[in-house]
């Protein structure tokens, strides 16, 4: 199988829990390449784009207000890619389901998330694209080609 691209956002309850080092070392054991790293603080503009393909999601603006951390002291993002065979199937399995709660629990959502129970919130941990072409377009949104060391 051909080198894949994929973006992982380490979300703003992961960074407010201080546990980015944990999530990059499970990372680490996928054998993927990390060829760009980046701290964002995110606006909604970004968090937006990122997520226009829920827009209509009656949890939409919660994802928003997630992803530019007004539920965390506007904390701030972790943008990562990593490129290698297989690699959005390998960090979806390993960041678990999309629901913490339902994740199994040697997952990084599985071990580290959970829903807010004031806000409802999928504190999920993590975001990992589900396709090449998803990739491709929240590549592209995150990073500058030359941010990237391939
Ligand atoms: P995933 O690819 O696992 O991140 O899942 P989705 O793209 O389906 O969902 C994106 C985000 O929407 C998740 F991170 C959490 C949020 N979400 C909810 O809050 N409620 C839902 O029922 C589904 C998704």
């Amino acid at each position: 199988m051909a080198k894949e691209r994929v973006l992982v956002l380490i979300k703003p309850d992961a960074m407010v829990k201080r546990i980015a080092g944990n999530i990059i070392t499970d990372l680490y054991n996928l054998n993927l390449k990390m060829i760009g790293l980046k701290l964002v603080n995110v606006k909604r503009e970004l968090a937006e784009q990122h997520y226009c393909e829920h827009k209509d999601k009656p949890f939409f603006e919660k994802l928003i207000k997630h992803l530019t951390g007004e539920f965390h002291n506007n904390e701030n993002v972790i943008a990562i890619v990593y490129e290698g065979e297989n690699a959005i199937e390998k960090a979806r399995k390993a960041a678990g389901e999309t629901n913490p709660e339902e994740a199994d629990f040697c997952t990084i959502r599985g071990k580290y998330g959970r829903i807010h129970t004031k806000t409802d919130c999928f504190e999920n941990v993590i975001h990992v694209s589900d396709s090449p072409e998803a990739a491709k377009r929240e590549i592209a949104l995150w990073f500058k080609e030359e941010e990237l060391v391939g």
